[in-house]
């Protein structure tokens, strides 16, 4: 199956990694706006040489815990990045926001998919991703990003997950996003608990089974960092652990800090489980 991203095929034929791009103040503008947009686009290009398949441009806007930046800031962040990369690389970029106005902005400027972790909930994000006509992820996040890790609570948090995603997909139907334009995805750390994280990759078979192509965030995640006590720098082995365990339930594409890695692993992960097509 291949998405069309504005023009750019995304082929998810294969499990893909959608390699991370966080373009905040701290992470790269120490030199200034020329050298923070200079460091960005060698980020990319390695990131493409490294074999991902879609390069995920976010001004941090929506992370668990993180304040809420202005739309002025978040596109004043995001816009020159998008529009460097789109200038000088031929893969599809995906652009991680829950702001209409971003969304608006950054297709024009030559993204080609929306990821937002809040599903399209935000006031008019539904009607704008289905104008601009390109391809969604919908993740599931319970809470607000300042609050969602304070005693989230499920039923059974497989389901609850997949109901909601459900009835986002239903949504996206009647504001005129086709299905086949859709990808889900469970939101490992938003509004969850370790445990729940856990149930969630465990039975990860659940939600692709429902038919749409599913992304996995787990990279450098905190659920790695509580169970196993390691920093953030630590955190490789384990995120390639459960990419692997997402991949070999059906998952299609990987969200990753770490996009060398994180494609061995996952292009090992394919040839096991294509083996018998071939003998
Ligand atoms: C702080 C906390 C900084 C969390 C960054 C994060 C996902 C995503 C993010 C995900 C999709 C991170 C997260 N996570 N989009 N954006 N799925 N679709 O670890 O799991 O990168 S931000």
């Amino acid at each position: 199956m291949i998405l069309d991203c504005a023009g750019k095929p995304l082929d998810l034929s294969h499990p893909q990694v959608m390699g991370i791009l966080n373009v905040t103040p701290d992470s790269f503008s120490d030199g200034g706006q020329y050298a923070a947009l200079d460091a960005a686009l060698i980020q990319a290009k390695k990131m493409v040489a490294d074999g991902a398949a879609i390069i995920d441009v976010g001004g941090e806007s929506t992370r668990p815990g993180a304040a809420a930046v202005t739309i002025e800031e978040e596109l004043s962040r995001v816009i020159p990045v998008i529009e460097a990369i789109h200038s000088e690389i031929n893969i599809p970029i995906s652009i991680d926001t829950s702001k209409p106005d971003v969304m608006h902005a950054a297709i024009n400027a030559g993204a080609g998919l929306i990821n937002d972790v809040q599903a399209l909930r935000a006031d008019g994000a539904i009607q704008i991703a289905a104008e601009l006509d390109v391809p969604v992820c919908l993740m599931h996040a319970q809470g607000t990003p300042q609050t969602m890790q304070n005693d989230p609570q499920y039923g059974d948090v497989v389901f609850d997950v997949t109901e909601f995603l459900l009835k986002r997909v239903a949504a996206c139907e009647q504001a005129g996003i086709a299905r086949d334009k859709v990808i889900l995805d469970p939101g490992f750390g938003f509004g969850k608990r370790a445990w729940h994280n856990l149930q969630l990759m465990k039975h990860l078979d659940k939600l692709v089974g429902q038919g749409l192509p599913v992304l996995v965030g787990v990279s450098r995640k905190s659920m790695i960092g509580s169970l196993l006590k390691v920093s953030m720098e630590e955190r490789l082995t384990a995120s390639l652990a459960l990419a692997s365990l997402a991949v070999w339930q059906g998952a299609s594409l990987i969200r990753s800090h770490d996009v060398c890695e994180t494609v061995q692993a996952i292009t090992m992960c394919d040839h096991v489980m294509r083996v018998d097509d071939f003998d």
